[in-house]
């Protein structure tokens, strides 16, 4: 798999896609490479305002970061950030389906 694109190649949609999604978790996550309960909410909020009702309530961030942090360290490595995009995508798709 080569996953260095060539800066002078044209990346597909899908592929600029994954760019984003790569680039944002590393945005929030910063040189730690992981995401804090604090980034996550602010990751939900400024990324995905359109898709998921914003974190106002403590115990809503604690459930989702619980359920998201799969190996239970107390944060949410790129592995496990990978579900939450899952988790909406497929959560939107549904409704994008019913909206047609
Ligand atoms: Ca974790």
């Amino acid at each position: 798999m080569a996953c260095h694109p060539q800066e002078s190649v044209a990346l597909t949609a899908l592929e600029q896609a994954l760019v984003s999604i790569m680039r944002v978790f590393h945005t929030y996550s910063g040189c730690r490479g992981r995401l804090r309960k604090a980034d996550l909410k602010a990751l939900v909020n400024r990324e995905l305002p359109q898709f998921v009702q914003e974190i106002r309530d403590p115990n809503t961030l604690e459930r989702l970061f619980r359920d998201l942090d799969a190996d239970g360290d107390k944060s949410i490595d790129f592995q496990e950030y990978t579900t939450l995009v899952a988790m909406v995508t497929a959560a939107c798709h549904t409704s994008f389906l019913q909206g047609q």
